[in-house]
């Protein structure tokens, strides 16, 4: 059985899913943020690309304090990236090219300007309306300390004070992410209920899934308590009533006669707790950040897959693979450092890095990615080659994590800026305008574009188009390592005839035997140089 003859509803067991990330995908109407006219114009360009989905950051109405992920009305579009009825128009065409459509819930919180909270905070303390988040008085004699000493993902404490409607300083809410994204409540049926509702309205209307935001995060501890060891379970996070959310949800999906699916962003450290998440009434995935994180080195690359694969297998869910998201260090800048991991505590910002060395490993990183059992998720521009930008002026950042963290962490930004589509000068195609997009494109993008890309044989674009292909028709067996390889080597088969051999080892290495050179991520004679990986027919 191969990807392509799979049964309609495995769809997404094997999928390649392209992650777009709408403000910076495309401009269609040109006033320099993308949009869903922008979309739909390069849909022929991701058909073409080779996916089998999309999945859109939130798209939702927002102020956008967080790029999105704080939303004011989960059933609409932001009008300025365009509106539902265009969305619909999207999804049939996407649909009629063969591409399904996962878009983003945000279900741990909303926006402070979403309905909800300013009837909350109009409403008062001991309101119903401050039921659905978590409204708390203060400790200390006048309540001006927090109620507990839970501090916010981006920087700073997690609870802010509001002023109540008669002008005092009054309770304080709970925020895990930035003081405009209110946590919601999720022992209040009211929540439970809305979202049930909003996964209908957007089911309805055809999407084919849902990539859930901090899927973990929902549900807290009774009582709120402090975290007394950061380094164990958090309150916050992975708490077992959870997964009573999930069964519900997969009810609602399950529903449908096509096959809708969930996808759970957890960033878990136990992999035992996270597959949790995908027992077989659960969610249908969920990200390997695991992957993700790993440095570029063979025996623990060998760890990281080796251990997904032995954690997935119990649930019967399939892994996912991923390089690069939109919260994350982009891993051609990764992989060109001395330390090629990923950790949120430290972003190496500005570390330095060789860019033809991070480009070599991204190649052979991709073909590794593509060549593993399971889904795969590609970020936008990665297919270019495109590295983070570290040198955004501080100005133009927009990331809360920024001013969260007083700059101590950088941010997001350098990983969100526009796509350059074709041309020799900024906005490079992102739109036909020349409005400046929303965040400034460097100079030496004019050699990334996907016009430069396209028909080079040797650029990142046509390898992962002719690498999509092969994916999508190749034999789908389980891996099996192959033995006796160097040390430094990746090796493995799936199914008869397929072998991926990846050289992390510093000089080159034989070709075990085969029939033919299928795949390669760089040149390859009789031998595998450093940082390649090659698919071979055997
Ligand atoms: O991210 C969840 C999350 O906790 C991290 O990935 C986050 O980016 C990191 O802690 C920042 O330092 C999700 C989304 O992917 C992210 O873009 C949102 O900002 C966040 O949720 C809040 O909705």
């Amino acid at each position: 059985m191969n990807h392509s003859t799979q049964g309609e509803q495995n769809w997404w067991r094997g999928a390649a899913i392209y992650q777009v990330y709408v403000r910076s995908f495309a401009d269609g109407d040109g006033d320099g943020t993308g949009d869903l006219a922008g979309v739909r114009a390069k849909l022929p360009y991701l058909a073409d690309l080779g996916i089998d989905a999309i999945w859109f950051n939130p798209w939702y109405p927002s102020p956008m304090d967080d790029g999105g992920y704080d939303v004011s009305d989960y059933r609409d579009i932001e009008p300025v990236f365009g509106t539902l009825t265009e969305a619909e128009k999207l999804i049939e065409e996407a649909h009629t090219l063969g591409i399904r459509i996962i878009i983003d819930i945000v279900p741990n919180h909303c926006s402070d300007e979403h309905p909800w909270f300013t009837a909350a905070l109009a409403a008062g303390p001991d309101s119903l309306e401050r039921e659905r988040f978590w409204f708390r008085r203060g400790r200390g004699e006048h309540g001006e300390l927090p109620p507990n000493n839970w501090r916010s993902r981006f920087g700073g404490p997690a609870w802010t004070r509001v002023t109540e409607p008669d002008g005092a300083p009054g309770e304080w809410f709970l925020h895990l992410y930035s003081s405009r994204q209110p946590d919601l409540n999720w022992t209040n049926p009211d929540v439970a209920d809305e979202f049930e509702d909003i996964l209908r309205f957007w089911f309805n209307r055809g999407v084919d899934g849902f990539r859930i935001d901090v899927a973990d995060g929902l549900v807290k501890a009774d009582g709120l308590p402090d975290v007394t060891d950061p380094d164990g379970p958090l309150p916050y996070s992975d708490v077992d009533g959870v997964h009573e959310i999930y069964r519900a949800w997969r009810r609602i999906a399950d529903g449908y006669p096509d096959r809708r699916i969930f996808v759970g962003e957890m960033w878990l450290p136990d992999p035992a707790r996270f597959a949790m998440y995908l027992r077989p009434d659960e969610l249908h995935s969920g990200f390997n950040f695991d992957f993700l994180s790993c440095p570029w080195d063979a025996r623990r690359l060998r760890e990281v897959i080796t251990a997904t694969l032995a954690t997935h297998a119990p649930v019967h869910a399939p892994a996912t693979w991923v390089l690069s998201n939109h919260d994350v260090t982009r891993h051609v800048t990764r992989y060109g450092r001395a330390d090629t991991s990923f950790s949120f505590a430290d972003r190496q910002h500005l570390a330095p890095t060789d860019r033809e060395l991070g480009i070599r490993r991204a190649r052979a990183a991709a073909l590794l990615t593509l060549a593993l059992p399971g889904g795969v998720y590609i970020y936008q521009g990665e297919e270019l080659g495109l590295a983070e930008v570290e040198d955004l002026p501080d100005e133009v950042r927009q990331d809360p994590v920024f001013t969260r963290t007083a700059g101590a962490d950088i941010g997001r930004d350098g990983c969100r800026v526009p796509i350059p589509w074709a041309g020799d000068a900024p906005p490079f195609g992102f739109n036909t305008t020349g409005t400046a997009p929303w965040l400034p494109q460097p100079a030496e993008w004019s050699a990334h574009t996907v016009e430069r890309q396209t028909g080079d044989p040797d650029s990142m674009l046509e390898l992962y188009r002719r690498a999509l292909r092969l994916r999508a028709g190749r034999p789908d067996g389980p891996i099996e390592w192959l033995a006796g390889q160097p040390s430094g080597v990746l090796a493995f088969t799936r199914g008869d005839g397929f072998a991926c051999v990846v050289n992390l080892s510093p000089g080159p290495v034989p070709l075990p035997a085969h029939r033919e050179v299928l795949l390669a991520s760089g040149p390859v004679t009789q031998t595998l140089p450093p940082d390649t990986t090659v698919w071979l027919r055997i």
